[in-house]
């Protein structure tokens, strides 16, 4: 059977993307994504990364957030890596010299035209359209 996409959604493989018409705050965005039944995007592989690289950054501003942090030490995480999904850490593709914090205050990823930029969570200073993903 062929799957498709809810009108305003793009399709890729096996899942359906949108592209946020506000900026949010990461967690904001995080939630957003929940009330459609979503999750902010998870790059699992390059295709997928590719996929994003070439058909929704030029669409978007400079930084658009993924749905990847690094469960902050000051919330109980151990400063590793990971998916809002739980999926496998298996794939990544930061911009050169990213994630540029050591000091781990900058704890969820954006992704930009050179790659990803670990940014700021939980400031408003970091105000970003963001992704979704749902799989179909
Ligand atoms: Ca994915």
């Amino acid at each position: 059977m062929l799957q498709s996409c809810d009108a305003g959604w793009m399709k890729f493989e096996s899942s359906c993307y949108f592209i946020s018409q506000n900026e949010e705050p990461w967690s904001t965005a995080k939630l957003r994504c929940e009330d459609m039944d979503a999750h902010l995007i998870t790059i699992n592989d390059a295709n997928e990364n590719s996929f994003v690289s070439n058909e929704i950054i030029p669409l978007t501003s400079m930084y658009t957030w993924i749905g990847a942090s690094r469960g902050y030490w000051y919330y109980g995480g151990n400063n590793t890596w990971q998916w809002v999904t739980k999926e496998t850490w298996n794939f990544t593709s930061f911009a050169p010299g990213q994630p540029s914090d050591d000091n781990f205050f900058f704890t969820c990823v954006a992704i930009a035209a050179d790659g990803w930029h670990d940014a700021t969570c939980y400031a408003d200073m970091s105000v970003f359209h963001y992704i979704c993903e749902k799989n179909i």
